[in-house]
């Protein structure tokens, strides 16, 4: 089994993990190795050429913060399959919860005869999401589905069709959400008629905008006041810290300022927590640090550990207002994904892993503002716990126009990836490379994997 162990400790001191693959970096063929080579050779014969990878070097195992390919080179995964893996890969508790569901039953269907993990996940929701009032969710598959849920129940809820989204935003891609995307490219282009009654308004994004939280909220309500109207709109749906887009931290009372409106003209606000939620960034949801309860939060990727799981959880009225029937699926809430989940969440109070997330915060920012004071091409430093990006901007411009730089951005990846650290890239304009490791990473990797940026950076 490719678990991690656990050493015995007392139970009120968390075990230190025994890993299954030594948590270094090892480079030890030309990235990509010979056998990734021909491994991708076959793939270009039979995958669509529609589905692309960052890296294409081929895994065979992951263990904790490390990736093993099959040429035996080990990385540094600071991107976590987009943050999914977040309490860390094949972490023990989990492969052990969803081996032994795969004993006991695979699947049945909840909405044909129903299970306990289901329920106990939903009742952990409830428990963790933001907002002291009865909640309830459904669960379905992946997060593209959890936004269109989302908008499903909101628009029952209200009776009402129009949907409201933010610049710069990510939500998916079917019909629906590839529509509430702000890029066109990749994304939407030539898979046209996209879905109506979608709205882009603007957002805060303090590093462009200059705007504080009250003036960026007035623009937004602004832009759905007078371009949607109020009472035709079902939802306005919000990354709290927006994810493809760039992890752009919204100012002060954004958020809080956008609620407020919403609940005053009878419109379901939505936070889609699927890249920010589930510990990420040292609380539960990010919506946490800004005093943000919203309606409806959406929960995918870090829910189950790697296994396909995603969520709508709310007030208990809005969830309600759909008939029975109408919300469902083949696998949505699958009981191996559950019973993972469940591990996710005792592990995340049992590791205390809220602050492991403060505490990669603390290491990649004060890693990354050395850097910032070396190179004035990092225009920007922002995120929360393991959700940290840097903007990198043309030289010189970084007080000034900060032109996005997006070869420098392409170029430091490579760099990276070729020296063993796997490092992902966002930004409407390609300009921004994000920090997105499990919470297992250690700041000895995180050290390490720095040093590989700081020689990137040199190099350009
Ligand atoms: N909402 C905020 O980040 C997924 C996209 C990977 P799915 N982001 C990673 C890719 O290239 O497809 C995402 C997100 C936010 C929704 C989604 C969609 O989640 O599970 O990919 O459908």
């Amino acid at each position: 089994m490719t678990d991690t162990l656990t050493a015995s400790a007392s139970p009120a001191q968390s075990p230190a993990p025994v890993y299954t693959v030594p948590q270094e970096r090892r480079v030890v063929t030309a990235i990509p190795g010979p056998k990734s080579e021909e491994l991708q050779h076959r793939r270009l014969a039979s995958v669509s050429a529609g589905v692309s990878s960052t890296l294409p070097v081929y895994i065979t195992k992951a263990n904790g913060a490390i990736l093993v390919d099959v040429d035996g080179n080990q990385f540094i995964d600071l991107g976590a399959g987009i943050g999914v893996t977040t309490i860390g890969h094949t972490d023990s508790s989990v492969v052990e919860a969803a081996a032994g569901q795969v004993k006991d039953f695979i699947h049945t269907l909840f909405t044909i005869t129903p299970y306990e993990e289901y329920v106990r996940v939903a009742e952990l929701l409830a428990e963790h999401t933001p907002g002291d009032f009865p909640k309830k969710s459904v669960l379905i598959n992946s997060g593209a589905e959890a936004v269109e849920n989302g908008v499903k129940i909101a628009r029952k809820y209200t009776g009402r069709r129009a949907v409201a989204v933010l610049d710069h935003a990510y939500h998916g891609r079917t019909n629906l959400t590839m529509a509430m995307n702000y890029k066109a490219m990749p994304y939407a282009t030539g898979y046209g008629p996209l879905a109506g009654d979608v709205y882009h308004a603007p957002s805060s994004y303090p590093y462009h905008d200059g705007l504080s939280g009250a003036e960026a909220a007035d623009r937004t309500i602004t832009y759905l006041e007078k371009v949607v109207g109020a009472t035709d709109l079902a939802c306005l749906v919000v990354e709290p810290i927006q994810g493809e887009g760039g992890f752009m931290v919204p100012a002060d009372g954004y958020l809080p300022a956008l609620q407020e409106w919403c609940t005053a003209n009878g419109v379901v606000m939505i936070a889609d927590e699927i890249q920010s939620g589930m510990a990420r960034t040292g609380a539960y949801y990010a919506s946490e640090h800004f005093g943000w309860i919203p309606d409806l939060v959406l929960t995918a990727k870090g829910i189950a550990g790697g296994l396909p799981l995603a969520a709508v959880t709310g007030r208990a009225d809005i969830m309600d207002a759909s008939q029975p029937g109408g919300l469902g699926g083949t696998f949505g809430g699958n009981p191996v994904a559950c019973a993972a989940a469940i591990a996710v969440f005792e592990s995340i109070e049992r590791n205390n892993l809220l602050a492991e997330g403060k505490r990669i915060e603390a290491a990649l920012t004060s890693s990354l503002e050395q850097l910032k004071t070396k190179y004035d091409i990092i225009g920007d430093i922002r995120g929360r716990g393991a959700m940290i990006a840097i903007e990198l901007v043309q030289p010189g411009t970084g007080d000034t126009t900060k032109e996005p730089n997006q070869a420098a951005v392409t170029a430091i990846a490579k760099f990276a990836a070729k020296n063993g650290v796997l490092l992902l890239t966002a930004g409407t304009y390609g300009n921004v490379l994000r920090f997105l490791p499990s919470l297992a990473v250690s700041d000895e990797l995180i050290v390490d994997a720095m040093s590989v940026i700081d020689d990137a950076l040199a190099s350009l």
